[in-house]
């Protein structure tokens, strides 16, 4: 059975246009209960350690340089079948290959910058939300 929760990150590109909340509006619309979240800013080191899985891609040292490039928002989110939607609800990595409609269609400036993240599978979406969250600082 899918899980019902995913892991999201407002980028630095995103956040610093000023469209985190058109963003949290959209997730929130589309059925996704916020059960935490913060703002904060990643060094390079944790940087490399949250995207480790991604080391032996020709972009990991650009990807994580520029998720340490400016403050992000964090956060865990809750719905049925939450991995697979959120998915569908930010679009392609690529936002030129992007939806109509999606998140990234709308507000990412590049492959890159690309607005928003998402967790790829239920296993990823614990790992990542355990990497920003204590229990204490989530809805149980
Ligand atoms: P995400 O993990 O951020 O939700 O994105 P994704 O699954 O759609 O893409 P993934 O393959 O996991 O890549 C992680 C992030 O690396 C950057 N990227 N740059 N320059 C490039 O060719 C390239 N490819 C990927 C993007 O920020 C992507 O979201
Ligand atoms: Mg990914």
């Amino acid at each position: 059975m899918a899980g019902n929760r995913t892991f999201t990150m407002i980028k630095p590109d995103a956040f610093e246009a000023g469209n985190s909340g058109a963003i949290l509006k959209m997730i929130e619309e589309a059925g996704f209960k916020i059960v935490a979240m913060k703002a904060t800013r990643l060094t390079p080191e944790l940087a490399g350690k949250f995207y480790e899985v991604h080391k032996e891609r020709p972009f990991y040292k650009d990807l994580c340089a520029y998720m340490s490039s400016g403050p992000i928002i964090a956060a865990i989110l809750e719905k049925d079948n939450a991995v697979e939607d959120f998915r569908n609800l930010i679009g392609a990595t690529n936002p030129a290959n992007a939806a109509e409609g999606t998140i990234r269609k709308i507000f990412a400036k590049s492959i890159e910058a690309n607005a928003v993240h998402g967790s790829d599978s239920d296993e990823n979406a614990a790992i990542e939300g355990n990497f920003y969250f204590s229990q204490l600082e989530r809805v149980l």
